[in-house]
């Protein structure tokens, strides 16, 4: 299938059908924790507006969505007190994408330290939250 199916696990989140830990909300945009962080404070950034991939998603929609990425990366790197960020963005199964509403992972990177697995192990949410804490405090600091 390559059609956006709305029962994918993003939609749900959007619909409020799953709780997530929101760090940061929009009228397009919604970003929050990655429940299997690659490194600690993984922030994923996604649009409102139903796209599966890059192959589909309309090109404003892809405009306003990469400036929410820039907006969180500066965030992200600030309230983590990372050395650098990695911005990945995944299609399609052999592209290593698993949940089929296009997003931007925003992973904070400190020199030395390997990212963990791509959708690895659940992480704690009692950490996950103390990390959404500081960065939303880096988005209010920022506005
Ligand atoms: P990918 O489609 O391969 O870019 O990866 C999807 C990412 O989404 C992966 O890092 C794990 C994360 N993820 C999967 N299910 C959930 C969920 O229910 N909540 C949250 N917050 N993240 C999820």
């Amino acid at each position: 299938m390559t059609t956006y199916d709305p029962n994918n696990i993003f939609a749900k989140i959007l619909r409020g059908e799953i709780p997530c830990e929101k760090v940061f909300e929009d009228e397009d945009t919604l970003a929050f924790m990655d429940v299997m962080p690659q490194a600690e404070g993984h922030v994923l950034v996604i649009p409102k507006l139903g796209a599966r991939n890059i192959f589909d998603v309309p090109a404003g929609v892809l405009s306003t969505l990469i400036l929410r990425v820039q907006k969180l990366a500066r965030a992200v790197k600030a309230a983590m007190g990372a050395d650098g960020l990695t911005v990945n963005q995944f299609n399609e199964p052999a592209g290593g994408q698993s949940v089929f509403h296009i997003h931007f992972h925003v992973i904070p990177r400190w020199d030395g330290v390997a990212l963990r697995p791509h959708s690895g192990k659940m992480a704690d949410p009692a950490v996950l939250k103390a990390y959404a804490e500081k960065i939303r405090a880096a988005l209010a600091a920022d506005s």
